[in-house]
């Protein structure tokens, strides 16, 4: 493989760390399971406005890739080499009474946490018949849990077209065909070896090999954001005695994306914020203090309509999950608070 030829539309972080230099010392390097840095760049590559532009196929990645991983975890997370991650899911220790009990401007409260089977291989890397092993395995466990958080598994393969888009309008599933995983070799084979558990209510819903093998996904209308954490661990904690998961004590929970490393959490609302969409300097001013990141209503690279946002922690490793909780819950009272002095000022 040749050096790439970034052009001034590369805007990742991947092509800001991919000298030359470092270029020549990973180029002919592979992990175990076969994944080369060729593999590991080519999404960033393929799509010059990645934001991250690199995944990993592997634990090892991580170690053999680190001298280009490693500063985008920096810069990312603000989290050095020689820092430890930490876990916290004692909801007990969160702070976070609804801060918007009128339902004015809170849609809807999703939290969710990537994982990934310690014995295989991640996505990009995974064979078929191990993406099928790991669906197996996962819809069992799923199968098996009890009460608030008992369901069923609807694999993609089979489903009809008017449930899959119905459940994606809804917010409930992850959408084909995105770009940026189909580079990363994330669609390899698709529909095979996915699909999506949940309960009756869709309070609870489990992705199965999409970005990860699993997305953990605890999610409700409003703003009750301690009810939707107390939710997911529970389901966290029933499904880790059932499933090992990939794990490090430096980088916590092993992701294919490097963004979704330690807590492997994204806690979110969708927020009405109209009047500060019209000054989105000031929109941003506090979603940078708090560490967010402002999305779209339909998820990652999409644009926000009538006014809603999604509003999520942008850090998630060396931070425990109730910090990445608390992050946002003070952000969205901080935003709340703005969009209500600005209402006031206007009318
Ligand atoms: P992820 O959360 O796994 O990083 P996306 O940004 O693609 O992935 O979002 C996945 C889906 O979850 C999208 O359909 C998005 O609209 C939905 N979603 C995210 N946050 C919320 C929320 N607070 N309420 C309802 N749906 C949400
Ligand atoms: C990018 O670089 O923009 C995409 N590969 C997405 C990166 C971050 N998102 C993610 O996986 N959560």
């Amino acid at each position: 493989m040749q050096y790439p030829s970034f052009t001034k539309e590369h805007k990742s972080m991947m092509a800001k760390y991919l000298t030359k230099e470092v270029f020549d010392e990973l180029k002919d390097l592979k992990t175990k399971s076969g994944f080369t840095l060729e593999q590991a760049i080519k999404s960033g590559i393929d799509n010059p406005d990645s934001g991250i532009g690199i995944y990993a196929g592997d634990k090892e990645s991580y170690d053999t890739f680190g001298a280009l991983f490693d500063p985008i975890i920096e810069e990312y997370h603000g989290f050095s080499k020689d820092d430890k991650h930490k876990s916290n899911l004692n909801s007990d220790e969160l702070s976070a009474p609804n801060p918007d009990p009128k339902n004015e401007y809170i849609v809807s409260t999703r939290i969710r946490v990537g994982r990934n089977l310690a014995d295989f291989p991640l996505g990009p890397a995974i064979s078929k018949e191990q993406r099928d092993e790991v669906e197996n395995r996962v819809s069992l466990a799923l199968g098996s849990l009890e009460g608030s958080l008992a369901g069923k598994y609807y694999p993609l393969l089979g489903m009809s077209e008017a449930d899959r888009v119905s459940l994606i309008e809804d917010h409930f599933l992850f959408k084909a065909g995105d770009r940026f995983l189909e580079s990363a070799g994330l669609n390899r084979d698709w529909p095979s070896g996915r699909g999506i558990y949940h309960n009756n209510e869709k309070t609870f819903l489990v992705w199965i090999n999409e970005g990860d093998e699993l997305r953990i996904i605890s999610m409700q209308k409003g703003g009750d954001v301690k009810e939707v954490f107390e939710r997911l661990v529970l389901a966290i904690s029933e499904l880790e005695k059932k499933i090992k998961f990939a794990f490090s004590e430096h980088l916590g929970y092993i992701t294919s994306c490097p963004t979704n490393l330690g807590t492997a959490m994204r806690a979110s609302v969708h927020i009405a914020l109209p009047k500060l969409a019209k000054d989105m300097e000031r929109f941003k001013t506090i979603t940078d203090k708090h560490h967010l990141q402002i999305r779209g209503v339909h998820g990652e690279h999409s644009q926000s309509e009538g006014g809603i946002y999604d509003i999520s922690n942008k850090r998630r490793l060396g931070i425990t999950e109730v910090q990445c909780v608390q992050d946002i819950y003070d952000g969205v009272k901080e935003l709340i608070k703005t969009e209500k002095e600005l209402k006031a000022k206007k009318s």
